[in-house]
């Protein structure tokens, strides 16, 4: 019998694989500069019983008639917004995701772009490397507080409380708004719930942790931006389209808001000349939430545990219900 065949849609180290190679004909896309074109990802689907996917890769109704063999899904992210789930449904792939691990690692990457954007670090390692640094001044480069400060978490789900955990580290006061109440966070961590504008309102930072859904796309508009304070710095680590990226555009220019720490856009990779790139008050990464090396193994290795266990008859571990 020949063995199952697992295609996965970018390079990934074969160390990871090794463990599975005996019993799994692993096919990948080597090229690291590119994403795997969509005609050659509907070929190599067409005999595969797995497939391991990233968020750029559209597991759609398309795709899914193409995959005629195909089993599993597993899907290097924790968000999903991606697939089409209820098409995988009537087709009977299982869809899996990595939440838990990478929790900590992306509230890290939130906690570094509220810093970086209240600190102004960008903006200063810009200046001394320009060479502009030559004289000391009271307020050079003068950014605002964290510690003790109001932050208002967008999405009080596991990444959501972890930042709330760093927040009460720093001393800050937690706001959050959510779908439900989150009794647990509200106890541990003394979060405080809140309605959308009035975190708004309240919040020195607010944080937009909360998953992309026909509700939360462009949630953070024109007015959204209005009720924040004008010292207050934006913060997204979840989806690009939960905000209005020509109000922010806007907020930013004008000074309405202060400043925004982006991990995530409409459109990923976002263009050079996107008007968002020109602000020196948004401070831009490219989608590096859970970009650690240990994350990223562990997510990987998640990955392949779900399938493996799936195309040996099992339960998956982590599946998207
Ligand atoms: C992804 C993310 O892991 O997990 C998510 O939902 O947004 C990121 O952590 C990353 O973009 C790789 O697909």
């Amino acid at each position: 019998m020949s063995k199952p065949k697992v295609y996965i849609t970018r390079k990934i180290p074969d160390k990871l694989l090794h463990p599975y190679m005996n019993d799994i004909d692993f096919r990948m896309w080597e090229k690291e500069g590119e994403p795997v074109p969509r005609d050659v990802l509907l070929e190599e689907v067409k005999d595969a019983d797995g497939l391991i996917s990233m968020l750029s890769d559209a597991i759609d109704q398309e795709l899914l008639n193409h995959a005629t063999r195909l089993k599993i899904s597993a899907n290097l992210a924790v968000g999903f917004d991606n697939i089409d789930i209820e098409a995988a449904k009537e087709k009977e792939v299982i869809i899996t995701n990595t939440p838990d691990v990478l929790t900590e690692t992306t509230a890290d990457l939130g906690f570094a772009l509220l810093m970086a954007t209240a600190r102004r670090i960008v903006e200063a390692n810009k200046y001394i490397k320009n060479d502009q640094w030559k004289n000391w001044a009271p307020y050079l480069l003068a950014g605002s507080d964290i510690h003790h400060k109001t932050i208002g978490i967008v999405g009080m789900g596991r990444i959501g409380e972890a930042i709330a955990r760093r927040a009460r580290g720093f001393g800050m006061s937690v706001l959050y708004h959510n779908r439900s109440r989150k009794h647990k966070a509200e106890e541990e961590l003394q979060a405080v719930y809140t309605d959308f504008d009035n975190l708004l309102s309240e919040a020195d930072f607010v944080v937009s942790v909360v998953p992309l859904s026909s509700e939360t796309h462009k949630m953070f508009d024109a007015s959204a931006f209005k009720k924040m304070k004008a010292t207050g710095i934006f913060i997204n680590i979840s989806r690009g389209a939960t905000v209005d990226e020509e109000a922010l555009f806007e907020a930013l220019k004008t000074k309405q808001i202060t400043a925004a720490g982006l991990d995530v856009f409409v459109e990923e990779p976002i263009r050079k000349d996107h008007p968002l790139m020109t602000l020196d008050n948004a401070v831009c990464l490219p989608h590096i939430g859970s970009a650690s090396e240990e994350t990223r193994t562990a997510m990987l290795e998640l990955c392949l545990e779900n399938i493996v266990s799936v195309l040996n008859g099992g339960k998956p571990k982590t599946p998207v219900e």
